[in-house]
């Protein structure tokens, strides 16, 4: 296990050092929004997507370098996102990453400009790739887009805002973890695996196991929420909320978490002798506390 972590090191490393060079300010007058970018963007972020890219690639023989535009673009998709959950009429929330939200530090006007930049700058590094043949840098950005749009995040946001004082049936939760958070998950492996050329039965396992493997790490997110503690989780705790928890109760969101991962694992069995790293990221996510 040890040197399994020592390899996600490596891959997180690459991701932070990556993101830095897709960021330049060539324009003095926006010096603020780029410092507000950065702000959240280099504040600590596990990198879990990116690192999850990585890892199917390298399943498929890609090396980092090639993917190198695809898992920073995960990695601003995500980064945007918290951003504008942050905002206050959003999620509301005043701490992300272990530091003030970036609307507490640079306004929510700013804040909102730093989000649309950033998830801008996912599709353009993915597209202006000079390693990545057209035919797939359009696959892959289609499905970026997917994820984002109606039928992914912003979906899944919307139903989470509008539906929150509402009961939420199993379903509508399941809606919610799926679009808001499993999603980005998904393209994270499928992207990778079609740079990699995977077999469609490859790439639907991967997707199996992507889409499990985010509803019990949004599940768990509820569990700190509830029982984490906000310094560790470097965020602002919403124990109220309607979240998987509160309506289901502790013992059962733990029996959820469980029923998800195995069936992620059932899901990537199809690479035996090649799956120790997926294995090893399920163990990992399962056993965090921030
Ligand atoms: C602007 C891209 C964009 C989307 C608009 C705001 C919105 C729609 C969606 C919000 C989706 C959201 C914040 C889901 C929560 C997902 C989640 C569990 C976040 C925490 O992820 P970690 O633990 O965080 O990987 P770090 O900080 O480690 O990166």
């Amino acid at each position: 296990m040890e040197k399994m972590m020592a390899e996600f090191h490596r891959m997180k490393d690459f991701v932070d050092q990556s993101l830095a060079q897709y960021i330049p300010n060539r324009e003095p007058l926006l010096n603020v929004l780029v410092e507000s970018i950065n702000y959240t963007l280099h504040s600590g972020g596990k990198r879990v997507r990116p690192i999850f890219c990585l890892i199917v690639g390298e399943m498929f023989g890609v090396p980092m370098e090639r993917l190198k535009s695809l898992a920073c673009s995960l990695e601003m998709i995500h980064t945007a996102s918290l951003i504008m959950d942050d905002l206050p009429h959003m999620d509301d929330a005043a701490v992300r990453r272990g530091r003030p939200a970036n609307h507490l530090v640079y306004g929510q006007d700013v804040a909102s400009l730093a989000s649309i930049a950033l998830l801008t700058r996912a599709y353009e590094v993915v597209l202006s790739d000079p390693d990545l043949p057209a035919d797939k840098k359009v696959r892959v950005v289609q499905q970026l887009a997917d994820t984002v749009g109606l039928d992914g995040l912003v979906g899944g946001q919307f139903v989470d805002l509008k539906y929150a004082n509402e009961t939420l049936s199993k379903a509508v939760v399941e809606y919610i973890h799926i679009h808001k958070t499993a999603s980005l998950f998904v393209a994270s492996g499928a992207t990778a695996a079609f740079i990699g050329e995977a077999e469609e039965v490859q790439v639907r396992a991967l997707e199996t196991y992507a889409e499990n493997l985010g509803s019990a790490f949004q599940i768990l997110d509820d569990l700190l929420n509830t029982e984490g503690n906000e310094q560790e989780m470097g965020k602002s705790l919403h124990s109220d909320e309607r979240n998987y928890v509160v309506l289901h109760g502790v013992t059962e969101s733990k029996k959820a978490v469980q029923k998800h991962i195995e069936k992620a694992l059932g899901a990537i069995s199809l690479f035996d002798g090649k799956n120790a790293k997926l294995i090893a990221l399920c163990k990992m996510l399962m056993n965090r506390r921030s």
